[in-house]
């Protein structure tokens, strides 16, 4: 019973990880927000898949975050931002697909290479459900796919709601 329980909730965080997506934090493992980090290198490592979110750690006294249109990231103008962050613990989805730019506002810093930009990709998440046996004696297996989807957009919300069902459906067979 104990087991069960837990290797339902362990698949339950595993399922809900790949649908909702993976947390980045800016700059890691080797630095985090900072004036040493390469981002370019970084960015380049690292997959954006739409239904992540990156985390800019640093210290208040020193940094900001301000997402900003191309020719802000360009010219490392903060002048017009799409959205400012200052809590040091910055939290931003990546809800859709497109290319987001991020400087730090503080004078010199973007010049001086605090500047990130990141584009985020479309992956589809599919759900599969493999049953065998009748009745109460029913046993399925859920499948989680990913693969690259180039068509229609998937909507992240729907395919969240698919994953809890999935689960729901998973805990009234075990029980
Ligand atoms: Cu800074």
């Amino acid at each position: 019973m104990g087991a069960k329980v837990l290797i339902l909730v362990t698949v339950a965080v595993a399922m809900l990880r790949m649908v909702l997506g993976a947390s980045h934090t800016v700059g890691a493992p080797a630095g985090s927000w900072d004036q040493q980090t390469n981002y370019t290198l970084w960015a380049s490592r690292t997959r954006f898949i739409i239904g992540d979110e990156l985390q800019f750690q640093y210290s208040t006294t020193v940094h900001n975050v301000v997402e900003v249109r191309k020719a802000g990231y360009d010219a490392c103008n903060s002048s017009s931002p799409i959205a400012t962050f200052l809590t040091g613990n910055d939290v931003v989805p990546l809800a859709a697909i497109g290319t987001r730019y991020f400087i730090c506002g503080v004078p010199g810093h973007c010049g001086a290479g605090m500047k990130v930009q990141v584009n985020v990709r479309l992956k589809a998440v599919r759900t599969v459900q493999r049953c065998r046996g009748t009745g109460k004696r029913l046993r399925c297996r859920f499948e989680t796919v990913l693969s690259s989807a180039t068509t229609a957009g998937i909507d992240q919300s729907a395919v969240a709601r698919l994953g809890l069902a999935v689960v729901a459906t998973g805990l009234m067979l075990f029980f």
